[in-house]
């Protein structure tokens, strides 16, 4: 029992209830404030990264007041809470969108000015917290700002890497990793909470006993404390503040002095390490299931600790169990956290002494599943030896889970064993694995898929059998969505602008369907002429980091063709970089004159690959050496630049989204569950080039079919087409075949080298139909340029798009979920 302070003393009540000051001087005395008693700095050694952190923990002091009466409002009101559970949280930097969400961004920007440094050289300071590889973690990041936006109660769950996604070098052409040591600065926006703490437990065995109520007990398990961080999450346009609660080791106690003391200093720290390690390193797979024992470990580890505190704080209302599912809502991002459900039903039956029926009752209220893809080698399943061994409890529950399920399954459908075993939790190979995604399904009251396309797959192929058994209904769809807050006003100040004078007010930020007033001023001269103003600003931005990053002089006017986001080949970088060598080619062929005449272009590439995935490595290689012949050929010049941006992140997303004409979103049909970028992108004014694909088919139903370029094939005829790669291939594409001409000829390298992307991108190795969809890509690129040649064409293109958006933000994707799924409402802090 640890002594309390009397927390009614009045004075401190009094003080804590007070406003933080928000004018100049006030901020600028707590910067000083910061700056010599924080930071032991004075005004003769303070550097950037220095005013950088004074300022930070100024704003970390308004956002930790607004935190606790966020936290205070709902128990008052005892809200029901969502917690968002996910492995990943790709956050980015925190600094510019706090200012900009606290309305603080004039007054920090004066400070700034008074401490002798420019607030965008800062900004520049702050490190991407990159806790996640991609769209799964955006998204996840997208969702807490916007429960908090919209006044929700939800925080984030996940794990504290010490080591967030890998930074990627580029050398000779490669791509090269290196550690993220995003700690290694102090960090303004965690608090580390060692008050809050649960014990987690691994490996030991099954004990038969009569002294709980299942009978079983779990011995001699290693145990670890886990220990909470909050992240706040600032929120525009309300008092509410959200949280991300992130969970490492403690490891202190884990020292073994007497080891030490006998010089065996390995020994003396190797139970630290073990526990350290669990969060080390963010695993860099995406749409990969790696199937490593340490992952397990770190699922298992963010998952207790999680389940205990959402337990722990459901205990302080007071209320029964029968009442749980009214006060929290657990949503499994992917299904990297779904042992909660095993958690949650072994907590309950082995430590709260309930029945079976009761506790499974209570669990399927509560959980809710997210579907992010159907590509089979991303779904994840886990060796049943290796379960056992690390949690030999779950095991057995997940044994239990399945046993009534599939005695549920026969007794409503008669079935056959075979139906059964296609279905069963258990697949029934050697050794045994645990179908993960089926016990988030079995577990969980609503399955969402995340675009429209996306949901009606997973419905009629991957979880079909389950349709057939728990019926349609459970199976909804959300269509993802951005926070318009970082992705709109934080990253285009120039088009928020225009926005702002369009609307009105600034109330568009977080009600974005309101963008849809920008359609009035289509036929505005002055508008349009603003509009195109801005594209070129941002270009000319982007322009100027490419020259810093990759050392390449681009010229803004050209069109800017970007596609950037993790390399993967059903994402068909591949079919990029081969278009781009027909374009080369082709421009070969011209005149001067004829070269001159053409649309000038900037083909971008970013995006990081899975370190042990070859083939995508290869072609960020091949990109990289098909750049380096084009952007040297004194023939070409200008006309044609293709750049590979090292390093993609949050920051630079930023940097890049504002500044496209037209960005690529070229997956194979069926294969991108939704996608987040293409979003982005369409809300700067981007056009598209992309399949009929993922959220790509919506944003063609609200911008209009004419304002998209689509081609390719259609996610119904995809398999019939690989069947003929296989089995009856069509002649090769004359203009691919002169493409693999190019490359075999050796300008671009050892063609050997490069072989296996000719391989896989014909024939019957082209899994990603490459081949088949060629011709019309190409096709859909010359309208492209048409249709840039055309400037009047193009910018009204680009306003109706930009104008059309208002579907895709996150706020408008969390009132689905908190009306179709989670069944709460929301409620701010000063209502
Ligand atoms: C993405 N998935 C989808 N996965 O590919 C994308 N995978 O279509 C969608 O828009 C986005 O999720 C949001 O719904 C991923 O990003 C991963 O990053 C991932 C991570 C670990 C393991 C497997």
């Amino acid at each position: 029992q640890t002594k309390r302070s009397d927390v009614s003393n009045s004075e401190y009540a009094k003080f804590v209830s007070q406003e933080v000051p928000r004018d100049e001087v006030s901020i600028l005395n707590s910067v000083f404030s910061h700056l010599a008693y924080t930071f032991h700095k004075n005004p003769s050694n303070t550097e950037a990264m220095d005013a950088y952190n004074g300022i930070a923990f100024t704003i970390r002091d308004r956002l930790l007041k607004r935190l606790e009466d966020t936290d205070s409002h709902f128990i008052s009101i005892n809200a029901k809470r969502i917690n968002y559970m996910s492995m990943e949280f790709l956050i980015g930097r925190t600094f510019d969108n706090a200012m900009l969400a606290l309305g603080l961004r004039k007054e920090y920007s004066a400070v700034s000015n008074t401490l002798g440094f420019n607030l965008e050289d800062l900004i520049d300071e702050e490190r991407d917290a990159a806790l996640g590889n991609g769209g799964l973690g955006r998204l996840a990041a997208c969702f807490v700002d916007s429960m908090a936006c919209c006044n929700y109660n939800g925080w984030g769950y996940g794990l504290r890497y010490r080591y967030g996604m890998f930074q990627q070098q580029i050398i000779n052409g490669y791509q090269v990793e290196a550690p993220d040591c995003w700690m290694d600065n102090p960090n303004p926006w965690e608090f580390p909470r060692p008050e809050i703490s649960y014990k987690v437990k691994f490996y030991g065995n099954i004990a038969k006993t009569p002294s709980t109520s299942s009978g079983y007990t779990w011995e001699n398990a290693v145990e670890y404390d886990v220990m909470a961080f909050d992240t706040p999450v600032p929120a525009f346009g309300t008092k509410n503040v959200g949280n991300i609660r992130l969970w490492s080791c403690k490891t202190n106690d884990l020292f073994d002095l007497n080891r030490f003391n006998a010089g065996d200093y390995p020994g003396a720290t190797g139970n630290m390490v073990a526990a350290d390690i669990l969060t080390y390193v963010l695993y860099p797979n995406d749409n990969q299931n790696a199937g490593k024992e340490l992952r397990l470990k770190q699922e298992y580890m963010f998952v207790s600790a999680t389940i205990q505190d959402i337990i722990h704080r459901f205990k302080l209302t007071g209320k029964p169990w029968s009442e749980f599912h009214e006060l929290v809502a657990i949503q499994l991002n992917d299904t990297h956290p779904t042992l909660g459900i095993a958690e949650l039903q072994r907590i309950l039956v082995d430590e709260e002494a309930m029945s079976w029926d009761a506790a499974w009752d209570i669990v399927t209220k509560s959980f809710a599943f997210t579907n992010h893809t159907i590509l089979p080698e991303a779904l994840e399943k886990w060796p049943v030896p290796m379960m056992g061994k690390i949690l030999p409890r779950h095991l057995g529950i997940i044994f239990d889970i399945n046993l009534f399920f599939l005695q549920h399954v026969e007794k409503s459908i008669p079935s056959e064993r075979e139906f059964l075993s296609r279905i069963s939790i258990i697949e029934e190979s050697s050794p045994q694995q645990v179908r993960m995604a089926y016990l988030a399904i079995v577990g969980s009251h609503r399955v969402n898929g995340v675009a429209q396309i996306h949901s009606d797959i997973i419905k009629a192929t991957i979880f079909s059998e389950f349709v057939k058994v728990f019926g349609s209904d459970k199976f909804v769809n959300v269509t993802n969505g951005v926070t318009t807050r970082r992705w709109v006003n934080q990253c285009n100040p120039g088009l928020s602008a225009l926005i702002t004078e369009t609307v009105g007010d600034e109330s568009w930020v977080d009600d974005y369907p309101k963008a849809h007033l920008l359609e009035s001023r289509v036929n505005d001269e002055d508008f349009r002429k603003r509009w195109w103003d801005v594209k070129q600003a941002n270009k000319l931005r982007l322009a100027t980091y490419i020259k810093d990053t990759c050392g390449i002089t681009v010229n803004h006017d050209a069109l800017f063709d970007i596609q950037v986001k993790r390399i993967h080949e059903y994402k068909r970088q591949l079919m990029n970089i081969l278009g781009v060598i027909h374009r080369y080619n082709t421009l070969k062929k011209m005149t001067p004159e004829q070269r001159q005449d053409q649309v000038h272009r900037v083909i971008i590439f970013a995006g990081k690959s899975a370190s042990g995935y070859y083939i995508a490595k290869l072609i960020i290689k091949f990109i990289n050496s098909v750049a380096d012949v084009v952007n040297n050929d004194k023939d070409i010049g200008d006309v044609l630049k293709v750049v590979f941006i090292p390093d993609y992140c949050v920051s630079a997303a930023e940097v890049i989204v504002p500044a496209s004409d037209i960005s690529q979103h070229i997956s194979t049909a069926g294969t991108e569950a939704s996608g987040t970028s293409n979003m982005k992108f369409v809300m700067n004014g981007g056009l598209i080039l992309g399949t009929v694909d993922g959220a790509n088919v919506e944003i063609a139903e609200e911008v209009g079919d004419d304002q998209i370029f689509m081609f390719g094939v259609l996610a119904h005829e995809v398999d019939e087409f690989r069947f003929n790669l296989r089995y009856h291939p069509d002649p090769l594409d004359a203009n691919l075949q002169a493409v693999y001409d190019t490359i075999k000829s050796g300008v671009f390298g050892n063609p050997d080298e490069f072989n296996p992307l000719v391989e896989c991108s014909h024939g019957p190795g082209d899994n990603y139909l490459v081949s088949v969809d060629f011709a019309s890509y190409l096709m859909a690129q010359d309208a492209v340029d048409a249709l840039y040649k055309d400037r009047e064409s193009w910018i009204t293109k680009s306003i109706l798009c930009g104008s059309r958006m208002g579907k895709f933000t996150s706020d408008r994707s969390i009132t689905d979920y908190a009306e179709n799924i989670w069944n709460i409402e929301p409620s701010a802090v000063d209502a």
